[in-house]
C-alpha cells in the first residue's frame, strides 16, 4: 500500500517530512515525479489537485482534502463517481479560522482602522465606542468552523446568529435556516461573516441585493462583510461599487475568485478593504498528517471514515 501526496502548490518537502514524522512506516509518493508504480497508490492527500490526476490511480481507495474545503477536489470532470472524499476537521484548524473570525469582528467593532488612520495624521481622538452586545454578528454557515467562531464571539459579548441549510441548536446563538430565512438574518445583521462551503447554490451569493439587505441600525452606522469561506461568493464589483456608495462599511476579504488575487484588482487600494492571503486558517501539516493517517488507519480496520463528504451536497 503506497500514499500520495498531490500538493502542486504547497511546499511538498514540508508535508513528507511532517508525514515522516507522523508515519514513518509509510510509503509515501509525491505527484508529479515521485510516483513510483501508480497500481500501489491506494490513498492520496491534495490541495488544488491538477484535473485528471486522481482519476490516473487505478487502485486508489480513498481521496483526502487537505483543508476543510472540497470544492477543488470536486471540480475536476474526471473524479471518479465512487471514491469516497473526506475532508478535515481538526480543532487546530477550527480554532485558528476562530482567531481570524474574531480578530476582524474586532477590528471593525473596535474601529481599529480609524485608529491606524488617526495615528498616522498625528490625531489623538478617543470617539465614541460602543459596547460588543449592539453589534450583530450574522454567520453563514453554522457548520465546524462557523459554530466554533460563534460560541467565541457569544462569549465575548456579541449578538450572534447563524444561517445554515438545517436548524441548528446553538446555547446563545440564533439560528436561521434555508433561503426561506435568509432575509430575516440579513436584516438582523451588522458584521455579515461567509465561513460556507461552495455548493453551487452559493456562488455570487455576496451581491449587491444581499448587502442591501443588511441591518443599517447598527452601532457602526453601515453592514461589515468577512469572507473566509470561498471566494466565488462574493461578486467583487459588487462589493467595490457597494462600499462607493456608502452601503458598505468594510470588507475583510481572505478569499477571492482568483487566486493570488490579482495585482490589477481594485480590491488592494481600497481604502476600506482588508485583504489577507487566503492564510485564515492554514493547515499545519503535522496536526494534518496525524489526522490523514488516522483516517487510513480506520480505513484499513474496515471501521467509517471520519468526515465524509456528501458529494450530492458538494460539502
Ligand atoms: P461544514 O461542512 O462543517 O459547514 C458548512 C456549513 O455551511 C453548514 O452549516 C451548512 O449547513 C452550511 N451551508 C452549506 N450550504 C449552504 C447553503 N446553500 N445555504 C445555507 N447554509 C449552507 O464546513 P466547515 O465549517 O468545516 O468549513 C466551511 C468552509 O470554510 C469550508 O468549506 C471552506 O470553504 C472554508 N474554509 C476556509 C479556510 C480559509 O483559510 N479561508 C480554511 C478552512 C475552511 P448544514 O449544517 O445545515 O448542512
Ligand atoms: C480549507 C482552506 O478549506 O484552507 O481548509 O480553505
Amino acid at each position: 500500500m503506497a500514499f500520495l501526496f498531490i500538493l502542486p502548490t504547497w511546499p511538498v518537502d514540508v508535508w513528507t517530512a511532517a508525514m515522516a514524522k507522523v508515519a514513518p512506516d509509510l510509503d509515501v509518493r509525491v505527484w508529479p515525479d515521485r510516483m513510483g508504480n501508480v497500481a500501489d497508490i491506494e490513498y492520496c492527500a491534495a490541495w488544488l489537485p491538477p484535473p485528471g490526476v486522481v482519476k490516473s490511480l487505478p487502485n486508489l481507495k480513498v481521496i483526502m482534502s487537505l483543508g476543510a474545503g472540497v470544492d477543488a477536489i470536486l471540480k475536476d470532470p474526471t473524479l471518479p463517481g465512487n471514491i469516497p472524499i473526506v475532508r478535515v476537521n481538526d480543532p487546530d484548524l477550527t480554532g485558528r479560522m476562530s482567531e481570524y473570525i474574531v480578530l476582524h469582528v474586532l477590528y471593525h467593532h473596535r474601529q481599529q482602522r480609524r485608529i491606524e488612520d488617526n495615528q498616522k495624521h498625528k490625531i489623538w481622538n478617543s470617539f465614541p465606542t460602543h459596547a460588543a452586545k449592539d453589534l450583530k454578528v450574522g454567520i453563514m454557515g453554522l457548520g465546524v468552523m462557523g459554530t466554533d467562531s460563534a460560541l467565541k464571539l457569544r462569549d465575548i459579548g456579541f449578538a450572534v446568529a447563524g444561517w445554515s441549510q438545517s436548524r441548528k441548536s446553538v446555547p446563545g446563538v440564533e439560528s436561521f435556516a434555508g433561503s426561506a430565512e435568509f432575509d430575516a438574518f440579513l436584516a438582523r445583521t451588522d458584521v455579515l461573516v461567509s465561513l460556507l462551503p461552495a455548493p453551487p447554490d452559493t456562488d455570487g451569493i455576496i451581491n449587491r441585493s444581499t448587502i442591501r439587505k443588511l441591518s443599517r441600525k447598527g452601532p457602526l452606522g453601515a453592514p461589515v462583510i468577512i469572507n473566509a469561506g470561498r471566494g466565488r461568493q462574493q461578486v467583487e464589483a459588487d462589493i467595490i461599487a457597494a462600499l462607493d456608495a456608502g452601503e458598505l462599511l468594510a470588507a475583510t476579504l481572505d478569499v477571492f475568485a482568483t487566486e493570488p488575487l490579482p495585482p490589477d484588482s481594485p480590491l488592494w487600494t481600497h481604502p476600506r478593504v482588508t485583504v489577507t492571503p487566503h492564510c485564515a486558517a492554514d493547515s499545519d501539516p503535522e496536526t494534518i498528517c496525524a489526522y490523514v493517517v488516522g483516517n487510513i488507519r480506520r480505513h484499513q480496520r474496515g471501521e467509517s471514515l471520519d468526515n465524509l463528504v456528501d458529494r450530492a451536497r458538494g460539502y
